[in-house]
């Protein structure tokens, strides 16, 4: 039964953005009913409640997107760069002024406290204004010739359409990482999203399309909702899309980035993670305590950057990991509508599973639990997919602590030198982020030297999860290799020339080769 607080948040919010309880699942250019079979029910994990129904594409819708995508790509990027910047501040401009109601649907939709939920809208917002700027500046590099008269340069190109695959937990901020970047590059772009968040894409699409038609802008953006594998599975193979980004699970990256190789394609890819944090015997073990609940409780342990494992000193462990569990047993759980909650619910039933699954083989592997491991249920939100966050002592012995499971689950880990935590810290197939809470600058300078961490994001006193967007963004091992957002993270999406003029009267040869008819 739907709660009654959420019952007319939903009212509002749906009234607010023009949401309906039957969406089409496509837009391009125009908004289309999916031809599938499927149908996608978009739920609240809050309390199970159905949100919206939504119509899954075909493959034929599919080709009809790449087209669209693909004529509106040809006229777009023969905009100039700082133009594409200016629509793109106007689509910030437009998510600024639903930020509210976005980011409420964000919560409806796959249960993150409003917090986080407004905060995954400003995500998009600060994204926007990075790209505006940035399409200022796209630039190359001059290069000295060694010929006589001749000029050497680079210049970045446009690519074409970027396929931009999202998961649920980050449902529209890692869609604007991709996409507004790939604006100001000159491609268009068409996003598949998750089917658990397929609503927040629409609610999001629909704000963007009307800035696309207000400005008569080319439909650079698509949004194509799938009921499966089948979308994300077509956009790997095919050739028409010289760009994919794709993130999510390890097993489906693989799958993806060897259909993208395959065909010469680009993939970039932002896989599992399984972050891990050193807290050393000299750090400040109240900042220290904060990053370390904050990595490992935001959005209830479903961030690519939520901390999974707490690397503790001897020195301190005990004292350390009774405190953390004090902290644990003052969060509060349960509706993320509600203020003071800090953990929302799980995004279903299927992670509520595996949560347990790992649960009782962390057990079997001798792991112990010092806090949680319970499903809880929530008076008046029976329908909804809550966990108690957990903490389990791990030390050396626990194999399942190498993977990554998707639901607020703790690692701890005793170590006696810096060299022994970094170890333990690097020894996970996964490296997206990473962080060290210490004020010793040996220690500190330990953990970002080449034999420190090895992962894509390093943070000294502050937590795994949370990047800005300035930064680029993406790991290294398992995690895949790709980066998005900040830096020069746009640089995968252009192509680079190369460029040699010669403005003499002669024709010198590079290397001294001579190359004379005698
Ligand atoms: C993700 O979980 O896929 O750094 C992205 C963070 C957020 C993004 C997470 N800015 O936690």
């Amino acid at each position: 039964m739907e709660n009654k607080d959420t019952q007319k948040i939903r009212k509002e919010v749906f009234q607010k953005l023009g949401l309906n309880e039957v969406e089409k699942g496509i837009f391009s250019g125009s908004w289309i009913k999916g031809t599938s079979e499927k149908i996608i029910k978009s739920k609240s994990p809050i309390d199970g409640t159905d949100l919206s129904s939504i119509n899954a594409a075909s493959e034929d819708n599919y080709k009809s997107v790449v087209k669209t995508s693909r004529r509106a790509y040809e006229e777009w990027s023969e905009v100039p760069a700082p133009k594409r910047g200016e629509f793109i501040k106007k689509v910030s401009t437009a998510l600024e002024d639903a930020k509210r109601d976005l980011g409420l649907i964000v919560s409806l939709e796959v249960g993150k406290v409003i917090t986080e939920g407004q905060g995954e809208i400003q995500e998009m917002i600060d994204v926007g204004h990075y790209a505006t700027g940035l399409s200022r500046q796209l630039f190359g590099l001059t290069i000295a010739s060694e010929r006589p008269n001749h000029r050497m340069f680079e210049q970045w190109l446009p690519v074409g359409p970027v396929g931009v695959i999202t998961a649920f937990n980050f449902p529209s901020a890692v869609w604007s990482w991709n996409s507004f970047i790939a604006a100001v590059c000159g491609d268009s772009v068409i996003w598949k999203p998750s089917s658990k968040a397929a609503l927040t894409a629409i609610a999001v699409t629909k704000i963007v399309a009307s800035v696309m038609e207000k400005e008569s802008i080319p439909p650079i953006f698509s949004t194509i909702c799938g009921g499966g594998a089948e979308i994300g599975d077509l956009i790997s193979k095919d050739q028409s899309i010289p760009i994919v980004s794709f993130t999510g699970s390890v097993a489906t990256g693989r799958k993806i980035s060897k259909n993208v190789a395959e065909r010469f394609g680009r993939s970039i890819l932002e896989l599992g993670g399984n972050n891990g944090v050193i807290i050393s015997s000299k750090a400040d073990e109240n900042i220290a305590m904060k990053g370390l609940l904050f990595g490992a409780l935001a959005t209830a342990g479903q961030r690519c950057t939520t901390t999974r494992r707490a690397i503790v000193d001897s020195a301190i462990y005990k004292r350390f990991v009774s405190q953390l569990k004090d902290s644990y047993s003052n969060v509060k759980i349960g509706n993320p509508l509600e203020n003071g909650t800090l953990v929302g619910p799980l995004i279903d039933e299927d992670a509520v599973k595996k949560y347990q699954k790992t649960i009782a083989e962390a057990q079997n592997q001798g792991g112990k639990i010092l806090f949680g491991g319970n499903v809880i249920k929530i008076k008046g939100l029976e329908g909804g997919f809550y966990v108690e966050p957990t903490i389990i002592e791990a030390n050396g012995k626990v194999k399942i602590s190498e993977e990554e499971t998707f639901a607020p689950i703790l690692y701890v880990f005793k170590y006696d030198t810096i060299e022994e935590a970094i170890r333990i810290h690097n020894s996970v197939p996964q490296g997206l982020s990473s962080a060290i809470f210490t004020n010793d600058i040996r220690e500190e300078e330990a953990f970002l030297c080449s034999t420190g961490s090895d992962c894509g994001i390093a943070n000294v006193n502050t937590s795994t999860a949370g990047a800005e967007i300035g930064g680029a963004f993406g790991g290294e091992k398992n995690t895949g290799g790709g980066r998005e957002s900040g830096s020069d993270a746009w640089k995968g999406y252009m192509r680079r020339q190369t460029v040699s003029k010669n403005y003499g009267k002669t024709l010198p040869l590079s290397q001294n080769v001579e190359f004379k008819l005698s």
